[in-house]
């Protein structure tokens, strides 16, 4: 049962997503410890809970968008559609959190304020948002890589009449659109997602684009019966597939390099890739992200595409990009996005060209004109991976706070500790491949080797693990190392350099090295009695 409330427990897991109720279920059921989780929002679902914006469903395959850890959780779940919905994985992940009876420890409603390492007692002090007060031996944050709005400091927002919304603060009940002029800043992959939806039902939509995107058809549908029942069939081929794959998706890479195919053989290979659709786009040729020639040739392949789909010309320029690589920001996909752009009731503002200078109290006024409008939508990405982290107040060793050891830049070993927080442990935190990869994938490797560590703390009679400092600076230059054997830093207003927050330092966040690579490395280090961190009773 239980522990009552404010009593002393083993572990705090902060965040009721994906990472926070598999990370419950491990440390409850499989250690038998004392675990509370305290979640935001009032509900399951994290990322998920949050992002209701019109079109929000995940880029990765609803089969093995899921957890892998229960046979019978995977057999008895049944997808719809290729891609799921964001209301289908809350669904689902409701249906995980009742199944293995995990709302019991859940409190929800109960943002973290304020975290504190108190040394004498060895214990992690977390004050929440409501004033109260808990502790436990270990902190674990399970608060997700895009869970902190990047809200633009536009001036005049205040003033504005008409209704305004962020993507990743969506409201629960649904926003009718429906005979409204809706204004929409961003084209990363919620804008894009949103744009063609929201067109079907307003009476204008004017988007706002600062960088054209690549964007890949989805090709989303149902899930047909046979379809399911094959997949169930295969489920261990699946899954052992996407945690030996460089990216967590159960899918090959080709062997080819795109410059070692004739023109001929390789525009056939981008043609079926792009008529099969999705992420996998990428495995057409092995060195599309490591290799600027090749990279060339998929992103002047998606250029033509772009010229081909939208009719006017002008128009289409526009939404070429220029300015990176392709998949050198995470790349989205689509459904109708380029097609939307041939709608009589469609605008596209590019606002490189015309800045954005202000809101209005009656819409939106760039440079050259006034756009008027009655909702404004805010696409405009998180602040990711560090942002949810430092949202908080979290102090360890002698009050040393993370905001500063992380001021120019987050600092880490292995993604999964910060030198002076000792027993704090960040699920997919900077460092780790995550954001990088099929995310239910790096979460299950992350709470799983957590688990284990904590076993063996506890079998040996260890009460205490901390990332040893000249371990975690080795652990900042290999990250570092292996974005820059890749395209990646390329593109230099990704976020996943954080330059989509001014002011934010300019570090490359995730581990690029892949994901099968950096499971083994962390297997080792376990091996090796956990190598890199000081342990002690
Ligand atoms: P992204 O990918 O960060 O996209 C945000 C978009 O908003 C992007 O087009 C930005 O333009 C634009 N943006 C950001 N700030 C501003 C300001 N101040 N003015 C105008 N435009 C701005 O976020 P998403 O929510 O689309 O996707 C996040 C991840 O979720 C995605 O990568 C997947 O992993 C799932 P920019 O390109 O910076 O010029």
């Amino acid at each position: 049962s239980a522990p009552p409330e404010g009593a002393e427990l083993d572990a705090l897991v902060i965040g009721a997503g994906f990472a926070g109720l598999y990370q419950l279920l491990c440390l409850r059921d499989r250690l038998g410890l004392s675990v509370r989780v305290l979640e935001a929002g009032d509900d399951v679902g994290g990322t998920w809970y949050w992002n209701r914006y019109p079109g929000a469903r995940c880029d990765s395959e609803s089969y093995y968008y899921s957890y892998s850890f229960s046979e019978a959780l995977q057999q008895e779940w049944n997808w719809t559609e290729r891609y799921p919905q964001h209301g289908e994985i809350r669904r689902y992940l409701g249906h995980v959190a009742d199944r293995f009876d995990l709302r019991r420890d859940i409190r929800f409603n109960t943002r973290v304020a304020a975290a504190e390492y108190d040394e004498a007692n060895n214990r992690w002090h977390v004050t929440t948002e409501g004033g109260e007060r808990l502790s436990a031996r270990f902190l674990i944050t399970a608060v997700g890589c895009l869970s902190a709005a990047n809200f633009p400091r536009i001036p005049g927002l205040e003033a504005f009449r008409g209704r305004w919304y962020h993507t990743g603060r969506w409201p629960q009940e649904d926003v009718d659109f429906t005979g409204q002029r809706v204004g929409l800043i961003g084209t990363g992959s919620t804008g894009i997602q949103a744009t063609p939806v929201i067109a079907e039902k307003a009476a204008h939509l004017t988007v706002f684009q600062r960088t054209a995107n690549y964007s890949i058809p989805a090709r989303n549908g149902p899930m047909s019966a046979e379809e399911l029942k094959a997949i169930k069939a295969d489920y261990a081929a699946i899954r052992e597939k996407g945690r030996t794959s460089i990216n967590g998706h159960p899918f090959d890479v080709s062997e080819h390099s795109a410059l070692d195919v004739t023109p001929e053989e390789r525009l056939a290979r981008y043609e079926a890739a792009w008529e099969r659709g999705g992420l996998r786009f990428r495995a057409a040729f092995r060195d599309l992200l490591t290799d600027k020639a090749a990279n060339d040739t998929a992103s002047d392949f998606i250029r033509a595409k772009i010229r081909s789909i939208v009719k006017d010309p002008e128009i289409a320029e526009r939404l070429t990009p220029k300015d990176h690589p392709f998949a050198t920001k995470r790349p989205p996909i689509d459904t109708e996005y380029f097609e939307t752009f041939n709608r009589g009731n469609v605008t596209l503002v590019d606002i490189k060209a015309s800045p954005i200078v202000g809101i209005t109290p009656d819409g939106i006024r760039t440079s050259d004109a006034d756009y008027p409008l009655d909702i404004i939508v805010f696409a405009t990405g998180f602040d990711a991976m560090t942002g949810p982290l430092l949202a908080m107040d979290i102090r360890g060793r002698e009050g040393q706070r993370l905001q500063e050891s992380w001021a120019a830049g987050p600092r880490s070993y292995l993604g999964l500790q910060v030198a002076g927080f000792p027993n704090l442990f960040t699920i997919t935190g900077p460092g780790s491949p995550s954001v990088l990869t099929n995310m239910p994938v790096a979460i299950e490797q992350h709470v799983e080797w957590i688990t284990e560590c904590i076993r063996t703390m506890r079998d040996e009679g260890l009460t205490r693990i901390e990332a040893d400092p000249a371990a975690a600076e080795r652990w900042v230059a290999h990250v570092n190392d292996a974005a820059n054997a890749t395209l990646l830093p390329l593109a230099n207003s990704s976020w996943y350099l954080g330059a989509n927050v001014p002011g934010k330092p300019r570090v490359f966040m995730p581990y690029a090295g892949g994901m099968a690579n950096y499971a083994r490395i962390c297997r080792e280090v376990a091996e090796k009695g956990y190598e890199g961190f000081r342990r002690s009773a």
